[in-house]
């Protein structure tokens, strides 16, 4: 078959305030009658304009004020082509995989499909309208997102960031302000647009339903929607093959309807695996429709053989258990959360790659897809597939109480229906969660959360009936025997979030979480990234409004403003003042923020199984910004990067708080091998190597911690008083890790730490 013919690349693009110009006027003239400026597809309108200097760069000072007037424009996009003879007989279909976000579009003046969800795929047939061996006019008009919506009933809604707009307009709730994302109401064809031929008989759509999976045997359902002539297909077969290295299956059954099951049972599986515990396999997979001899149609893709389970037990402590179990084996997850990756979906192609080496090099084996901002691509998912990191999927609902009518939770499910179809092959899908913080909105508003109509039962259905394989979650946070306590720490999972406070407060160092699903601290970007975005004068000292602007003010909301203040306190707590010269602020910051993610990370691990999981908040930044992103949005990184990445190893040594005298030496090991290491411990004080030394030798179960000794504090040299520095080492296999440990009670002196930092960076 014929392969799609791409529209990407540049298109022509037209724009004025919305209803200024009547749209049947354009499209009787072929879009003649409009003047035309370049753009790209992917991309945004906006930044074709910033491209030819129309507008200034968003991400600079207070810019992305200046594109408010823009979201009350339409925007026009145009695109003629070509399509040979070779192209006829054939049915064809226009497919635009994101429009953002409320769009109708003509081919040579005919009306050929609308669009309203920025979150899926719209395909249209075009076979009527288009021209053989002639000139084809494409038109796509894109209507104000906000004028689109108004209107619409909000009686019984809230939104947390006070846009009531985005609640009706299934777009990128963060494009409309947020704490991490700047306001701005973006438009565009922001996903490939392409032609694609069919011809019938074909295959639609397949679902790989792994129902069964061990070492020795797994059994595989697959689904299989065929679009079939109306009249007799005569014998028309449809073939399975599969093969991971020397593994190996087949299955073939006779077509009689449009959908057809294959079972397919795989002797000695190559299962598919979460990193550090084996390998990812995947089996590369071919469906054909054979008809006596000649195959009619093919399709390919990849089959991870695993099953998940998200394991719930009662615990000693009364509490409930939140674990992942894969492939009967127990997961702790190791990760981070994903947020959009520009603020400009345009872009995302460009960056989605970059940004999933870092989780990867960081040793996440978990990326929980935030429900701020889009489902990701395919190329998202491939990535994870092929690297064992698990992804928690949420669905695109954040921090409100969205619309319980029924025209809404129609447009729930059937977004929700292209979703799950879209992404259920993928096995690095372990969990589907209804949304971000609406259960916890509910509750802090007096409400049963159990009320929400999408999370309770729109949601839950389509995945019940389209994916039965992976677990449902209703919202991050959620309690199941507590919905109003959805951040009750002994069931389900937890956001932690307590800007300003110390990192070991007992808020967090008494935290009895099960799952930490979101945790994060604010530090300063690079001083390079600051003078980049914050304009030339306004650096240092601080120029508040720019300052806070990149600290989320441009949504007017009251707590806002107090993250500057709160990263402050931060560093007053662990530093005793803040510093005045620019680098040193910056680099206290970053202290602050990389010394709490280690803690916290280190602590969650030495609570394994008590403990499912931490997902902390976030590797990257959507624009340039302060926020809790270890990496900003110029790909710096911040200080806390290789310390993460340091304590996200699967064997790990660290040293708990300590008890009386003794800090235990706590060593975890996250892989499926029991383990024998040999570990030693030192001492520095600031005055250099102390005489101080502990060496032993221990065996870790697999998938177990164990506590292999501590350090006395009274085998110190006591002539020199803390702070200490330990570094703790663990050889194993040839191999050695080694992390850091900083004793002594806060404020520390920022000239004293700085001492210590040159031997932390130089840790293995
Ligand atoms: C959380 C999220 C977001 C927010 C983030 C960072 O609680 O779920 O809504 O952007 O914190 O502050």
């Amino acid at each position: 078959m014929m392969n799609r013919l791409s529209l990407d690349g540049n298109w022509e693009l037209a724009y004025f305030p919305e209803g200024s110009i009547k749209p049947e006027n354009i499209v009787k003239s072929d879009g003649e009658i409009l003047t035309w400026i370049e753009a790209k597809v992917p991309g945004n309108c906006q930044l074709d304009l910033v491209r030819r200097g129309e507008l200034p760069d968003p991400f600079v000072g207070l810019n992305t004020k200046m594109f408010r007037g823009q979201e009350f424009y339409e925007w026009w996009y145009r695109k003629k082509f070509f399509l040979g003879e070779e192209w006829r007989g054939k049915r064809l279909e226009i497919l635009f995989e994101g429009i953002d976000t409320f769009a109708t579009v003509w081919l040579n003046r005919k009306l050929v499909g609308e669009a309203k969800n920025m979150f899926i795929p719209h395909s249209f047939n075009i076979t009527k309208h288009v021209k053989f061996n002639e000139k084809n006019t494409l038109l796509v008009r894109i209507r104000s997102a906000d004028l689109s919506v108004r209107g619409k009933d909000l009686d019984g809604t809230y939104d947390v960031m006070h846009s009531y707009e985005r609640l009706w307009a299934r777009k990128a709730a963060h494009s409309f302000g947020w704490d991490i994302c700047p306001r701005l109401v973006t438009t565009g064809l922001w996903r490939s647009v392409s032609i694609i031929p069919h011809k019938t008989p074909e295959i639609m759509d397949f679902f790989f339903k792994v129902i069964h999976a061990d070492q020795k045997h797994a059994r595989i359902v697959i689904s299989v929607t065929l679009d079939l002539p109306r009249s007799d297909p005569g014998e028309l077969y449809l073939e399975v093959y599969g093969h991971c290295d020397d593994s190996q299956f087949s299955s073939r059954r006779k077509v009689l309807t449009s959908f057809v099951e294959v079972y397919v049972d795989v002797v000695n599986p190559k299962l598919w695996w979460p990193r550090d515990l084996g390998s990812p396999n995947l089996y590369d997979v071919t469906l054909k429709l054979v008809k006596e001899g000649e195959i009619l149609d093919e399709k390919h893709a990849h089959l991870g053989i695993r099953t998940v389970r998200l394991l719930q037990e009662r615990q000693p402590d009364g509490g409930v258990s939140f674990i992942f179990v894969i492939n009967g084996e127990k997961v702790f997850a190791k990760g981070s959360n994903w947020v959009p990756a520009d603020a400009f979906h345009g872009r995302d192609i460009k960056r989605i790659p970059k940004i999933l080496e870092l989780f990867s090099d960081l040793n996440c084996n978990m990326i929980r897809v935030w429900g701020g901002g889009v489902y990701e691509s395919d190329e998202f998912y491939n990535f994870c597939d092929r690297e064992g990191i698990m992804v928690w999927q949420d669905f695109m609902y954040a921090c409100a109480i969205y619309p319980q009518v029924d025209e809404f939770l129609d447009i729930a499910r059937q977004e929700a229906e292209v979703i799950v179809r879209r992404l259920r092959n993928h096995p690095c899908i372990v969990l589907w969660c209804g949304d971000n913080e609406v259960d916890q909105l509910y509750a802090a508003l007096g409400f049963n959360p159990s009320r929400n109509k999408i999370s309770r039962v729109v949601l839950r259905d389509v995945c019940n009936r389209l994916d039965p394989t992976r677990p449902y979650w209703p919202s991050s946070p959620h309690t199941p025997s507590k919905p109003t306590e959805p951040n009750y720490p002994k069931e389900g999972d937890s956001h932690i979030w307590h800007h300003g406070t110390y990192f070991k407060a007992s808020e967090y160092s008494e935290d009895k979480s099960r799952f930490i699903s979101e945790i994060g601290h604010l530090a300063a970007p690079h001083v390079d990234s600051i003078k980049q975005f914050i304009s030339e004068g306004k650096v240092w000292p601080k120029d508040k409004d720019e300052w806070n602007h990149h600290f989320g003010t441009h949504v007017d909301l009251q707590f806002l403003p107090q993250r500057l203040q709160r990263m402050e306190d931060s560093i007053r707590k662990y530093f005793g003042k803040v510093p005045d010269r620019l680098e040193d602020y910056v680099l206290a910051s970053q202290i602050v923020q990389a010394e709490a993610l280690k803690f916290w990370i280190e602590r969650a691990r030495q609570r394994k199984f008590e403990c499912g999981g931490i997902l902390w908040w976030n590797v990257m930044d959507c624009w340039p910004q302060f926020s809790d992103a270890v990496v900003d949005y110029y790909f710096r990184k911040k200080l806390a990067y290789d310390y993460i990445k340091r304590v996200q190893r699967p064997l790990l040594i660290s040293l708990s708080e300590q008890v009386a005298d003794e800090l235990p030496i706590i060593v975890i090991n996250d892989t499926l091998n029991n383990v024998t290491v040999e570990f030693e411990v030192e001492a520095y004080s600031l005055k250099g190597k102390m005489p101080y030394k502990k060496r032993g030798r221990a065996e870790i179960p697999k998938n177990e911690k164990k506590c292999v000794g501590s350090v006395k504090i009274a085998e110190l040299d006591s002539n020199a008083n803390p702070p200490y520095l330990f570094i703790l080492r663990l050889s194993f296999d040839d191999k050695e890790f080694e992390n850091h440990y900083l004793y002594g009670c806060i404020p520390f002196r920022l000239e004293d730490y700085k001492i210590f930092l040159d031997r932390i960076q130089k840790l293995k």
